[in-house]
């Protein structure tokens, strides 16, 4: 596949349904990888730049936005789910008590979850509630990557100094893949690499036609 073929596939995608519990989550038997991360970190954007699509997934100024999980299909062959955000200070105690159910019930329902990515602001590296979602991950053997956002934002050298910090803020998880990929939305910076991930995944599900 090249990056052409890439686009051709990925603008594909359509979102399938969004879901406040786990009674709507979509019963299909094809792969889904899934996009997590604290409110804002740019999880939305991140999937309408996969998907070349501007307005797919709806993004905010506003943290906590997405509410609902909100599943994409590409073709019928991928999910790429947008998981509402976490780690926003002001929500109520009693959003977090439901996020925190609704991110349970799917993390362990969903069978064909192949990776979580965990997006980690570049500006603002890994926090206390990643750990908390790498914990989960990890007990229930769900393996994540990390992915650092808006790299646009910061230098050159604060962007090195992040990856490592990263790489060593993630190597005691049995679940997490050492690489972390560089990204930026707005950019289109690391979007080619992501791919690449995605296709790798179609192609151990045996997934190797795109037509
Ligand atoms: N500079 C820069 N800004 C970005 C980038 N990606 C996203 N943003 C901005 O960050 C803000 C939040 O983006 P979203 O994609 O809505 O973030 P989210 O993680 O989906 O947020 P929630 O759904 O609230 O959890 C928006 O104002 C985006 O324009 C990026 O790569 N670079
Ligand atoms: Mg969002």
């Amino acid at each position: 596949m090249n990056e052409n073929s890439n686009l051709i596939f990925y603008q594909q995608a359509e979102h399938f349904t969004a879901a406040a519990d786990i009674s709507h989550f979509p019963i299909l038997d094809i792969p889904e990888v899934c996009f997590a991360g604290r409110s804002n970190v740019g999880k939305s954007s991140l999937i309408n730049s996969i998907c070349t699509k501007r307005s797919l997934a709806r993004t905010s100024n506003t943290p906590g936005r997405t509410q609902l999980i909100h599943f994409y299909k590409i073709k019928n062959k991928l999910f790429l789910s947008d998981l509402p955000g976490y780690g926003y200070a002001k929500a109520p105690k009693s959003k977090i008590l439901e996020w925190t159910k609704l991110m349970e019930n799917y993390f362990k329902n969903r069978v064909n979850l192949m990776r979580v990515f965990i997006l980690i602001d570049a500006r603002r590296g890994v926090k206390n509630s990643d750990h908390e979602l790498m914990t989960l991950l990890n007990i229930i053997a769900v393996n994540f990557q990390c992915i650092l956002t808006k790299i646009d934002k910061v230098s050159a050298t604060a962007l090195k100094h992040r990856i490592n910090e990263t790489k060593k803020q993630i190597e005691n998880y049995a679940a997490a893949y050492p690489e972390i990929i560089e990204s930026s939305a707005n950019k289109k910076i690391g979007i080619d690499k992501i791919h690449e991930c995605l296709n790798l995944i179609l192609n151990i599900n045996g997934i190797t036609e795109r037509e």
